[in-house]
């Protein structure tokens, strides 16, 4: 990449912008040298125009030259679970978190939350502390929306074929997010599974575990995805929200790394 590293982002709606009570249709992010914002934001209409949530009557796109440093991150192992019905999904899923040090109750928690209407549709994250179960962010309906990253496209088509992963943006953008999400030490455990209709697979991720797919959380049709993140502690919550949404990453693959 060239000296000056741009963020571009996208978020679509329908029904009106998201902050108006719009419906969330679509939403992306990419880091580009000066040379690729075009692409970029040709990419991103792209993906915002054809999206499975449906067309939307709304959309923002935006771009700002990223002053921060840049962390490089190698992506988490991957783990492919494969599950013959969502219980069975859901109940690996929280076997996993508990994996991860989340206790039964916070776990119980956090299913609590996801079953509550009001919290459907949300376009960024929960934030709930581990040990007690509890949402910490004040983010209301929004949620913290991850941010700031990006991996490399010839890089990631490497890594995944090595890995056999589907060579698919949604999957660069999840082990992107995920793997970010993961390096930050008070963060303990991602769940996440998507809203769109047609994508039934979710994860687990950690430091500790990597990103463990998991083939079905969720029936076809179902448009209530989320994402949650556990956190050690909530008294640092700024900082966490900062690193989230502020602190340039970039993932990048030695292929000499892994397996
Ligand atoms: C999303 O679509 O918003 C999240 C997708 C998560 C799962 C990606 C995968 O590993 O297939
Ligand atoms: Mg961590
Ligand atoms: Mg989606």
């Amino acid at each position: 990449m060239g000296n000056k590293i741009f963020n571009i982002r996208m978020r679509a709606a329908k029904g009106g912008p998201h902050e108006k009570g719009g419906k969330h249709i679509s939403g992306g992010e990419i880091l580009a040298n000066y040379e690729d914002i075009q692409k970029a934001v040709n990419d991103l209409v792209e993906k915002a125009l054809t999206h499975s949530r449906g067309n939307p009557d709304f959309m923002q796109i935006q771009f700002e030259e990223v002053q921060m440093p840049v962390q490089f991150l190698a992506p988490l192992s991957i783990t492919a679970n494969h599950v013959l019905s969502v219980r069975e999904g859901q109940q690996l899923a929280m076997q996993l978190l508990r994996k991860c040090g989340v206790p039964s109750p916070s776990i119980e928690k956090a299913y609590e939350l996801i079953a509550q209407p009001k919290n459907v549709g949300m376009r960024g994250a929960m934030l709930l502390h581990v040990q007690s179960g509890e949402r910490v962010d004040n983010r209301g309906e929004k949620g913290v929306r991850v941010s700031r990253m990006d991996w490399d496209a010839a890089n990631f088509e490497k890594w995944a074929i090595r890995q056999e992963m589907p060579r698919s943006a949604r999957v660069k953008e999840a082990i992107t997010l995920a793997t970010k999400v993961a390096s930050h030490p008070e963060i303990v455990a991602e769940l996440c599974w998507s809203d769109d209709p047609d994508y039934i697979t979710g994860y687990v991720a950690s430091e500790k575990i990597g990103y463990q797919r998991i083939s079905k959380l969720k029936e076809f049709g179902d448009e209530r995805g989320f994402r949650i993140f556990f956190v050690k502690d909530a008294l640092n919550l700024d900082s966490y929200i900062h690193y989230l949404e502020k602190e340039p990453t970039l993932l990048y693959w030695e292929e000499d790394d892994e397996k």
